[in-house]
């Protein structure tokens, strides 16, 4: 009776263990994606237009990243640079008014923005630029056409079960 009693807290303290290993469980954020509030964040040099990498953001269980806070800004753009930022200097966020012209939402929201991180004069294109990056420069947003290949930062929310 005694040895099943160690028998089963040696298999329990050993999955346990196992349990632990796994990089996938080992924080609120998957393996390679930045924690910032209660998002977790991944950049992707690879250079797309605005809607495939809002397909690739939506497959990886997030959307293109919602700026919402001056210190999310701040945030995502020491994170781009940190992996080395976008050869062209130019990374999608979220934003776009590919619905209503003038109107820019959030894709992950369909939110207005309420942090302002537009550069001076932007938005500008009218029809002609929908959706929006930010400048790795300045750390500005600017509207721009949806088919410039651009890097592409994802944003989705952490794990609420570890
Ligand atoms: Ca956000
Ligand atoms: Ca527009
Ligand atoms: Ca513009």
């Amino acid at each position: 009776m005694k040895l099943q009693v160690v028998q089963v807290l040696v298999v329990v303290a050993l999955m346990a263990s196992l349990c632990k290993a796994g990089p996938e469980l080992s924080g609120a954020c998957p393996l390679n994606w930045e924690k910032f509030g209660s998002s977790c964040y991944f950049f992707n040099t690879h250079k797309t237009s605005w809607d495939c990498a809002n397909t690739i953001c939506k497959q990886v269980g997030g959307d293109l990243a919602s700026i919402e806070s001056a210190e999310e800004n701040t945030f995502i753009l020491d994170i781009i640079n940190k992996e080395g930022g976008c050869d062209n200097g130019m990374v999608w966020i979220g934003l776009n008014d590919k619905e209503t012209e003038g109107t820019f939402i959030w894709t992950s929201s369909n939110k207005p923005i309420t942090f302002n991180g537009w550069n001076g004069g932007e938005p500008n294109g009218s029809g002609n630029e929908n959706c929006v990056e930010i400048k790795l420069s300045a750390g500005v947003w600017n509207d721009l056409s949806c088919n410039q290949p651009c890097c592409y930062i994802c944003e989705k929310p952490q794990r609420t079960h570890i």
